[in-house]
């Protein structure tokens, strides 16, 4: 099954993460699955946070990671949300929004109470859509090596 999978798959030929964790730059970056607020709580009892895109690269890295562990390219949790102001988006890591790559229409916010977390690989290509913040998915984390 999913979880499984999620905890076989292993680094290739990357050095300076934990096990479990994939090297992309300065960051390592790790997948697993569960709702917004657990997951950002998994990534910080993992040393890190929910992971930050800042450019196109990075947001092809972790959609491959995704593809590496899920076999698909599903969507899943990355750290930006405006759950403190509408329309006011922020990393949980505290790192500045300077890349976004939002779909057609995105961010809408048209959820039932709003959508105040993101999901990648919406549509199962490069965008990025606004949800509500309690659907389970994978998620990413990351942290600094
Ligand atoms: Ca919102
Ligand atoms: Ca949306």
């Amino acid at each position: 099954d999913l979880m499984s999978v999620l905890f076989l798959f292993t680094v290739s030929c990357v050095t300076g993460c934990p096990s479990g964790w994939t090297r992309y730059g300065q960051r390592c970056f790790f997948v697993d699955t569960r709702h917004l607020t657990m997951a950002e709580l998994s990534c910080i009892s993992h040393g890190g946070n929910l992971a930050s895109i800042h450019s196109s690269w990075e947001n092809l890295c972790i959609r491959h990671l995704i593809y590496q562990t899920c076999r698909a390219y599903v969507t899943a949790w990355i750290g930006l949300f405006d759950a403190i102001q509408e329309g006011k988006w922020m990393w949980t890591d505290g790192s500045r929004v300077a890349y976004t790559s939002w779909g057609s229409g995105e961010p809408n916010n048209v959820g039932h109470g709003g959508e105040h977390c993101t999901e990648i690989n919406w549509g199962g290509s490069h965008y990025w859509n606004d949800i509500p913040c309690h659907f389970r998915k994978p998620f990413v984390c990351a942290r600094k090596l």
